[in-house]
């Protein structure tokens, strides 16, 4: 099924941004080298508009905006996990997207409204992903306004229980999956402190459950500026 994902509940979002009173809204996509931030923004565009790695290398070297439509732009981040130079790079260039300031009516707000954090469907790993959170967004940012999804969800048990024919997960991986988004929102908990809410999950690749993903930012959108 062919969905139009850039105009997908334009209306909800538009009305967000109304009671906001910005146009359009920001959206922070961030996570480790290799999560698939890109290839989610691409599912998200229909199209490649952010160049998707495709060998071991990261891909995405700095900090780029795109306008998915009137009402919502989305920026994409280098992934961390890069080696300690690059990953101080990266880190400045995130931090230095979440101080970004204007001005309305003489006062001063943050320019980044939401954050979301993607790990991987099999993140053996939350070191770099606590990283993230704890150094560079947690410290910017209001906790509030920072959603963690769970992408790769086909190869979440290395490619096993994913119908190809289908495209669709069969039950057992349903099930794995809705462990996982349980464990993560734990461990996300003990590692940084931070009460998330339970994360989707969802394959930027296969183009599923894209809507479920859509719906949990939309769902979770602010409903005010970022007062800095
Ligand atoms: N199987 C599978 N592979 C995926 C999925 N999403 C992304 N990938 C693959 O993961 C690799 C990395 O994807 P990117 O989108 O470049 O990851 P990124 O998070 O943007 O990485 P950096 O730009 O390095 O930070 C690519 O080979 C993608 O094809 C997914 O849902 N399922
Ligand atoms: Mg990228």
């Amino acid at each position: 099924m062919l969905h139009e994902w850039k105009n997908y509940r334009f209306e909800d979002i538009k009305e967000v941004t109304r009671k906001m009173n910005i146009y359009p809204v920001d959206i922070m996509v961030t996570g480790v080298t290799g999560a698939g931030k890109s290839t989610t923004l691409n599912a998200l565009f229909e199209r490649e508009v952010a160049k998707v790695g495709r060998g071991v290398d990261p891909e995405t070297m700095s900090v780029i905006s795109y306008k998915l439509n009137e009402v919502a732009r989305l920026w994409d981040t280098p992934g961390l996990g890069d080696g300690v130079e690059k990953d101080r790079l990266h880190e400045r260039a995130m931090v230095d997207t979440l101080l970004k300031t204007y001005t309305y009516e003489s006062k001063l707000y943050g320019f980044i409204d939401m954050v979301i954090v993607i790990i991987e469907g099999i993140n053996r790993d939350m070191g770099t992903t606590y990283k993230l959170l704890k150094d560079v967004i947690l410290p910017h940012i209001t906790p509030d306004r920072v959603l963690v999804a769970i992408n790769q969800a086909d190869v979440a048990m290395k490619g096993r229980n994913w119908d190809y024919t289908s495209n669709s997960p069969n039950q057992e991986l349903l099930d794995y999956l809705d462990n996982q988004a349980i464990s993560i929102k734990k461990r996300v908990r003990e590692g940084t402190g931070l009460d998330i809410k339970l994360p989707v999950y969802y394959s930027a690749e296969q183009s599923w459950n894209i809507g479920a993903f859509y719906d949990f930012i939309i769902d979770n959108m602010p409903v005010e500026r970022r007062k800095i």
